[in-house]
């Protein structure tokens, strides 16, 4: 009995498994790639700043638009590598490169270079849409692991459309509409056309069922997004909760501490009776979810001049959460100088909830989530 031929690459002939298709698409993964990696230096830079890197506290809404781009761009990549990676499919069952030889060897360290990319883009792009979900199965740390994949992604990807520059070149733009004689016999199926509206219409789904987590107008419609941007006490999401954190409120005798030239020791009432200060900032999740707000508090630089610290100190800010990630973040000197950058003691015209941090958070503007730290208690002036 004879076997059948396996597959090569002549058993694909749709004209969907085109170059020019795979150009075609391939522009706007890439165009995802630079979105979600500049956005995600940003990101991590503001996490662990460089020391050549001075991040500015405005735009006071510049981290919620970066981050809202960042989490769209990566989950409109999904569709758009899917339908990549099944346009090229076809070249898995080309020629291998045998015997050995100088193409043969290019060859080989060009597929390399393609299954490094495919295989962190994968990772990258999945263990990133989970991390939206607020589930961190990882045993690694996931920043620093992202942040990582990030650039070999850049690199293989450079090596990658450096070697298929000229088939870009050729394929960039569309061909001249076919001349019935030069037509291929009949093909059937969906068509070139009907494959890039399928693609974007699955993007365009993807995007708009999700950007509502960010941008409010299309929270209705955000089924993808894991949090609706005004669901929450206060009108506002909870990122993690105070039971979640171990934080249980606070007793008669709670002090608010400042370590500074002179400690300052002040009670909740003794925060209140300060001179406060209205802000309209949002919390901007990394997870991609955010949301306005208005807090009421007091100014950290009124709190540097009290306890007589320059106005041009790092804080150091302690919560009453023991341990994590989150029980600490520092303020560099240009957020806490900053006449928007508060220790607020209200949101949205009411108290804080336990939830928001009560009795007293920091909040600031263009920074992540992450670094708005709760339930504080101690303020350190670092010189
Ligand atoms: N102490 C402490 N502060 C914290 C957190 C935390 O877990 N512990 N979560 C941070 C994160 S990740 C976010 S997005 C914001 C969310 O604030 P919210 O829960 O009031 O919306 O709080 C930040 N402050
Ligand atoms: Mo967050």
């Amino acid at each position: 009995m004879k076997l059948p031929a396996p597959p090569s690459e002549k058993s694909f002939p749709s004209a969907l498994h085109h170059p020019r298709v795979a150009t075609a698409i391939g522009r706007w993964l890439a165009a995802m790639v630079v979105i979600c990696f500049l956005t995600g230096l940003f990101s991590h830079f503001q996490q662990d700043t460089p020391s050549w890197l001075h991040i500015p506290s405005h735009p006071a809404s510049l981290y919620r638009v970066t981050q809202g781009l960042h989490v769209l761009s990566g989950t409109v990549a999904v569709p758009l590598l899917l339908a990549k990676l099944w346009t090229v499919y076809p070249k898995l069952f080309a020629k291998p490169p045998w015997p050995p030889s100088r193409e043969a060897l290019a060859t080989i360290v060009e597929r390399l270079s393609i299954l490094v990319l495919v295989s962190a883009m994968a990772l990258e792009l999945f263990i990133g849409f989970i991390n939206t979900l607020q589930w961190y199965p990882w045993p690694f740390p996931f920043r620093q692991t992202h942040y990582a994949l990030a650039w070999i992604i850049v690199g293989a990807l450079l090596v990658h459309i450096a070697v298929k520059l000229p088939l870009i070149r050729a394929n960039w733009r569309r061909p001249p509409e076919p001349t019935p004689e030069s037509l291929p016999p009949a093909i059937t199926g969906l068509t070139r056309r009907g494959l890039f509206r399928t693609v974007a219409g699955a993007a365009t789904l993807v995007g708009i069922t999700s950007v509502g987590q960010s941008a409010p107008i299309l929270g209705s419609v955000a089924v993808l997004a894991p949090r609706k941007p005004n669901i929450g006490p206060q009108g506002l999401p909870v990122n993690r909760t105070a039971d979640a954190a171990g934080v249980t409120g606070i007793d008669a005798d709670w002090r608010f501490t400042v370590v500074g030239p002179k400690q300052l020791s002040l009670s909740l009432a003794e925060l209140q009776q300060l001179p406060q200060s209205r802000s309209a900032l949002p919390i901007a999740c990394v997870e991609g979810w955010s949301q306005g707000g208005r807090w009421d508090g007091v100014r950290i630089r009124d709190l540097l001049e009290l306890c007589g610290a320059s106005a041009h100190s790092r804080v150091r800010v302690v919560s009453m959460e023991k341990g994590g990630f989150y029980a600490t973040s520092e303020l560099p000197e240009q957020f806490a100088a900053d006449p928007l950058t508060l220790l607020a003691l209200r949101l949205n015209g009411s108290e804080l909830a336990l939830d928001h941090g009560f009795p007293a958070r920091i909040i600031a503007p263009n920074r992540p989530g992450v670094l708005q730290t709760k339930w504080v208690h101690r303020l350190e002036v670092i010189a």
